[in-house]
């Protein structure tokens, strides 16, 4: 609040508290900037608008000052206040929920089990879980012909949450790419790498039921609503095939080649929007649980200047990268691969699932 600076000024407002018996926590008080004859008093105090003594306190103050403001009123969302503050930052609502951290340990410890060539862990997945799955499928962008054969194929469906081994088995027809389970983030380099062999890392478990819509990890729905059906697009085929090259690309890849690989990723596979008819469309996996309300900037699709960009990875994005079609999303992301200054060439070789190194010329 600000009061007109006077002897006794601190004194009379105090004097409020002490009236309408409200406690005081914290007191600060500093010269208004600018204004020699006013002073700002920050008081924090114990009580909420409501309690009628700190509404008749409220009323009082207004009166007696120059200016008052309440925190609470300008729907500032909540900070922490003190180093204590972040006990709840700690104890937010996902990793607080006893059972969901339980769940989320017995996948993640059955994808550790996993081993290549095993069956893929089958998940019986809650009624609960399959309610989230089901916000999720709400907001699902695919073309809906591949999303009409994911659904006669392997019953993706609103109410059923799809194996990941029948996902795999389904991809590996269509692209050749398969699903392997993982039990969190991976490093980019490691992420990057599988992909290499046309093998994606997929989790299993759901996101927490309290925010069906936005998950800074990835998640059972990311994967399967957002990822999968590329990989069984056949108007993806091809760039199925330069997911591939882009994990060749990152084999033996120096730190700082990663890092821009991982932007070019980012900006195409998981926010890549292209225009398709005139028309703005998604095909980035990411995009499903992330379309904010924020006014972000359009750039045009230029793998060179994404590897240069940085991205917030646990809030909405400031810059999407437009391409003019999938084609060109495709070539350019390809020719960027080649512009990698690496001393050798990796080549797969699926019929060893090996990869072969090539000496640079
Ligand atoms: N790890 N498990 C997993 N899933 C991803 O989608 C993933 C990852 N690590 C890094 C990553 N994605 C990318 O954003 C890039 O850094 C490659
Ligand atoms: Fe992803």
């Amino acid at each position: 609040m600000e009061v007109r600076d006077a002897p006794g000024a601190l004194y009379e407002v105090l004097r409020f508290f002490w009236k309408h018996d409200v406690n005081i926590t914290r007191i600060e008080s500093r010269p208004t900037p600018r204004d020699e004859t006013s002073f700002n008093f920050f008081v924090d105090f114990n009580g909420r608008r409501g309690d009628p003594n700190v509404d008749q306190l409220l009323v009082a103050l207004k009166e007696h000052t120059e200016r008052i403001y309440v925190l609470d009123d300008m729907e500032v969302p909540w900070f922490p206040r003190h180093v204590s503050d972040l006990d709840h930052i700690a104890d937010s609502q996902c990793f607080n929920d006893e059972e969901y951290r339980r769940r989320r340990d017995v996948l993640a410890q059955s994808a550790l089990r996993h081993r290549h060539g095993k069956a893929l862990p089958h998940i019986d997945y809650s009624h609960a879980e399959v309610e989230t799955w089901g916000h999720v499928w709400d907001k699902r962008f695919w073309d809906k012909a591949i999303m009409r054969d994911l659904s006669k194929q392997i019953g993706y469906s609103r109410g059923r949450i799809p194996q990941q081994e029948d996902v795999s088995a389904f991809l590996q027809d269509r692209t050749g790419f398969s699903l392997r389970p993982v039990a969190g983030l991976l490093s980019s380099r490691d992420f990057l790498n599988a992909l290499a062999f046309r093998v994606f890392f997929c989790t299993q478990y759901i996101r927490h039921h309290s925010m069906p819509l936005y998950t800074p990890e990835p998640d059972i729905c990311h994967e399967l609503l957002g990822h999968a059906p590329m990989f069984a697009d056949p108007e993806f085929a091809d760039f199925s095939q330069c997911v591939q090259e882009f994990g060749l690309a990152s084999l033996g890849a120096s730190d700082e080649e990663i890092t821009r690989l991982a932007r070019v990723y980012w900006f195409s596979v998981e926010f890549g929007l292209c225009r398709q008819q005139g028309e703005l469309k998604a095909y980035g996996a990411g995009l499903l649980s992330s379309f904010g309300e924020l006014e972000p900037e359009y750039l045009p699709w230029e793998p060179a200047v994404a590897a240069k960009t940085e991205f917030p990875i646990t809030c909405y994005q400031l810059r999407y990268f437009v391409a003019d079609s999938l084609a060109d999303a495709k070539h350019k992301m390809r020719y960027y691969c080649q512009t990698l200054a690496k001393p050798f060439h990796a080549r797969y070789n699926p019929i060893s699932q090996s990869i072969w190194v090539d000496r640079a010329v």
